[in-house]
């Protein structure tokens, strides 16, 4: 089993990050999911052909193949029936999302708790604030829409800068994972070492995309980049102020990872409008949510919720902040 040793969590402390290889197992740990989305595609693809966004349900393709070509064809319309959170603005009672039983299983798997336990103490809640990402080949997302350019690269962020400033104060991990391999040929995330201890930097609009996201300038990233090339079950631990990236896929295959987030459950995600949960309580075991079902409804629940009262925007910094132009 790993352990995550001093010397490790010298090394996040010190760099920002910290990837620990082989943290779970490919086939058991991530075979479950992998298996769960063939069914998540399978209801997607009907989901779309009976809403007429595609024509083809292209059955008999491989899966990555499949959701290639659905996501191109359907315009990027694929991308939320296959990511667990819902987006920021535009939720509707039929907004698609993914909260299944693997998904949750994985939030909660003991070996990946007691690596966060090793960062943030043995209270731990899972921020809601959470992410199945599907990159395609970028061919197949050449006719580019908004959408689509932000499943194509991630811009350089720090995770601070995605959530609310109330949790500003909180401790706040992100967890990677790497369900396929990632390499610099297929997009792999791109962190700068060490960029994590200025706090939270500028991040301005970028217009390279519609999409509210927000990318720190080139500039203040520095020239230190260090490229995460991760096999299946590879982990990589970043804390909420390391600037990271990700590079386009210009390979045939889809890059598959997620990104969770953990915090001790006293503080604020950064999306309070989300459901999160405790995933491990020393303190109050009781307190655990154990039940993926429970943990759908919440979700399902909250979208009803946000259709009829949706969430105010937010952004960390005005599309026309002077630091900016
Ligand atoms: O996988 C990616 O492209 C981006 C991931 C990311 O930004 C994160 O894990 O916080
Ligand atoms: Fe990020």
């Amino acid at each position: 089993m790993t352990q995550i040793t001093d010397a490790e969590l010298g090394q996040f402390d010190d760099q920002g990050y910290l990837l620990v290889r082989g943290l779970l197992d490919p086939d058991r740990d991530l075979g479950p999911l992998v298996e769960e989305y063939q069914t998540v595609l399978d209801d997607a693809v009907a989901d779309l052909v009976t809403r007429g966004a595609v024509q083809h349900s292209h059955t008999g393709l491989p899966f990555g193949e499949r959701v290639s070509r659905v996501l191109e064809e359907s315009d990027g319309a694929l991308n939320k029936y296959l990511d667990i959170t819902l987006p920021q603005k535009g939720i509707s009672r039929a907004t698609p999302m993914h909260c299944g039983p693997a998904v949750f299983a994985l939030l909660r798997h003991p070996r990946l708790l007691d690596a966060v336990e090793r960062f943030i103490g043995p209270e731990i809640y899972s921020n809601p604030t959470q992410h199945v990402r599907i990159k395609p080949p970028a061919k197949h997302l050449a006719r580019t829409t908004s959408i689509l350019s932000e499943i194509d690269t991630t811009v350089w962020h720090q995770d601070a800068g995605t959530g609310t400033a109330d949790a500003d104060a909180s401790r706040i991990l992100t967890v990677w994972i790497s369900v396929t391999e990632a390499n610099q040929k297929n997009g792999c995330l791109l962190v700068a070492p060490g960029s994590h201890r200025n706090g939270l930097a500028l991040h301005c609009h970028d217009k390279r995309a519609n999409y509210s996201r927000q990318a720190i300038p080139e500039r203040l990233v520095g020239k230190d980049r260090v490229a995460i090339e991760t096999a299946p079950g590879d982990v990589l631990f970043l804390s909420k102020y390391t600037m990271h990236a990700s590079l386009p896929n210009k390979r045939d295959g889809i890059r598959w990872s997620l990104d969770l987030r953990y915090n001790p459950p006293s503080h604020p995600t950064g999306r309070g409008w989300f459901p999160g949960f405790v995933a491990r309580s020393r303190a109050e075991p009781e307190s655990e949510m154990t039940d993926p079902a429970e943990w759908a409804a919440a979700w399902r629940q909250t979208r009803d919720h946000l259709a009829a009262n949706p969430p105010t925007a937010f952004q960390r910094w005005a599309e026309d902040d002077p630091n900016c132009a």
